[in-house]
């Protein structure tokens, strides 16, 4: 009775927020705009390079609005949510630009308003439209999203699936310890704070694990586990899968029940107050990936990004029935699936990495049984480091991309003072797709020994720094170059601006 008193007022608070938010959406009309990703996937960079291509009238023949000069103007304005931290724009532009440093990284949700003044395409639309879009930018980490699923599973299904991936080979030795550690405990045992704690702790250091180790794995929820902001050490964040539990209710006063009712808080207190916050106000979303850096890891970690994104797809469309339903497949309506850093490749390999993310992607879209909004999907570099070049080595000329590689990458032994220009020969994408995927899908048990080793990534990747910005002969610099950002763009916010 309790429970469905509480989905009945979340669930009426949802629509009320929804209404309020159209009715306020008939005055000025805005647009919200989700992007999310894993952790250093790049969206800092992405909402960086968005804003200030837009705002410094850049280089965008795929952006129509731009391309056919109907962009007045593009400006800030202060964001619609008091309580939100602000995208700190200027920091990450003044590091970019003139320190040629990348942005810090960032562990919060926050917000940014750009406002664009722009002439309708057509007459009819002139007469009728304001011509202004205020679009909302929001920036939240991957890891909350994929808490998202939690809300539909119960804390033995949450158990249960934490168990079976932690077996999984190319996990297997990450979670070696955790999983001692949780077959000597008994979950009828009475609760005890301290055996609470050691679970959470090796539990959350496994996590850990998947997310720094070369194998570039994506995460698991609960997603505050790596990121716990104010919430660390509260018992909301105290607790960890049991295995093998019974059908059978925990028996009061046991390990069980204790860690039962925490994951419950967790879910109460964490993950619906940011899914009615947050998400179910998104109008589109684009969700950014590293995929260079799974496809380097090999097989094993590119079934586990394509994991990710189908959980990811699927929070936007939780399963029939669910109460949440509803309210999403109205609103988001375009998901764009972003590959960033292409400029690690030679624009010959951009097509193929964008035909693997397509892959992925597609995959995704049918394990997660998602219809209701568009999926495109997009190789782009939001800010591009380098250019492309060629070098004759005997009879052969090679494609390179020339830049400044951080301090301290190294290559074939070499390491780099972060000052000085090099060509690198970046290596070529397979050109058959099906060779970077593994054929039996996310599920496929994977050897940590089957994949690539180190020494022979498929793409030699070195680190770049921010490329220098040119200046026009009247000292004004140019916007941030960049490859398919303007495709990006026209899919997110074109059609509004039409
Ligand atoms: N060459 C190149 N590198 C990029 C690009 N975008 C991101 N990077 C690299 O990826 C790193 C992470 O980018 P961020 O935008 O900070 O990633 P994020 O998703 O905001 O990361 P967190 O805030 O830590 O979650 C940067 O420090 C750069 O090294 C790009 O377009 N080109
Ligand atoms: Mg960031």
């Amino acid at each position: 009775m309790a429970s469905s008193l509480t989905t009945f007022t979340d669930e009426a608070k949802i629509a009320l927020d929804t209404l309020s938010g159209r009715a306020t959406g008939l005055f000025s009309p805005s647009l919200r705009l989700g992007v999310t990703g894993l952790s250093r996937a790049g969206k800092t960079v992405f909402i960086s390079a968005f804003v200030h291509n837009l705002i410094h009238g850049g280089r965008l023949p795929l952006f129509a609005a731009q391309k056919s000069g109907r962009i007045a103007r593009a400006f800030l304005e202060e964001q619609p949510d008091d309580a939100v931290p602000r995208f700190q724009y200027e920091d990450h532009v003044a590091a970019l630009v003139n320190d040629r440093l990348w942005p810090d990284s960032t562990r919060a949700i926050s917000e940014l308003r750009l406002t664009i003044e722009y002439e309708s395409a057509s007459g009819w639309s002139r007469m009728f439209s304001s011509g202004k879009l205020s679009v909302d930018i929001v920036d939240y980490p991957g890891e909350w999203l994929l808490d998202l699923p939690l809300l539909g599973k119960s804390y033995a299904d949450f158990s249960r699936e934490a168990f079976e991936m932690a077996a999984l080979p190319v996990r297997a030795d990450l979670s070696k310890e955790w999983r001692a550690l949780s077959a000597a405990v008994d979950p009828n045992a009475d609760a005890d704070e301290m055996t609470a704690r050691r679970l959470a702790d090796s539990f959350a250091a496994y996590l850990k694990a998947c997310k720094l180790d070369e194998r570039a794995l994506s995460t698991l929820p609960p997603g505050r586990f790596l990121m716990p902001g104010d919430l660390e050490g509260s018992p909301a964040l105290t607790f960890a899968p049991l295995p093998g539990l019974s059908e059978r209710r925990a028996r009061s006063g046991s390990l069980q029940a204790m860690m039962e009712r925490r994951y419950e808080a967790y879910k109460t207190y964490v993950v619906k107050p940011f899914f009615r916050e947050h998400i179910t106000r998104l109008d589109r979303q684009i969700v950014v990936i590293d995929a260079l850096q799974a496809l380097n890891a090999g097989p094993g970690a590119m079934a586990d990004l394509e994991r990710a994104v189908t959980e990811i797809l699927a929070c936007f469309r939780p399963g029939r029935g669910n109460f949440l339903t509803d309210f999403f497949s109205r609103r988001i309506d375009r998901i764009l699936v972003a590959a960033t850093k292409a400029d690690h490749l030679h624009h010959e390999s951009h097509d193929r990495l964008q035909a693997i993310v397509r892959r992925l992607a597609d995959r995704a879209v049918a394990r997660a049984n998602f219809t209701g909004a568009d999926v495109d999907v997009v190789a782009l570099a939001a800010v591009r480091a380098t250019r492309e070049g060629t070098v004759k080595q005997g009879r052969e000329t090679l494609p390179v991309i020339i830049g400044t590689p951080l301090k301290d990458e190294k290559i074939n032994g070499e390491t780099f003072d972060g000052k000085t220009e090099t060509a690198i020969f970046p290596g070529d994408l397979p050109d058959k797709i099906d060779a970077v995927f593994d054929v039996s899908g996310p599920d496929h048990r994977q050897s940590p020994d089957h994949r690539q080793s180190n020494d022979d990534p498929a793409i030699r990747f070195v680190r770049f720094r921010p490329p220098k910005l040119e200046r026009t002969a009247e000292g004004v610099t140019l916007s941030l170059p960049h490859i398919r950002l303007d495709r990006a763009l026209q899919f997110l916010i074109g059609d509004r601006l039409a």
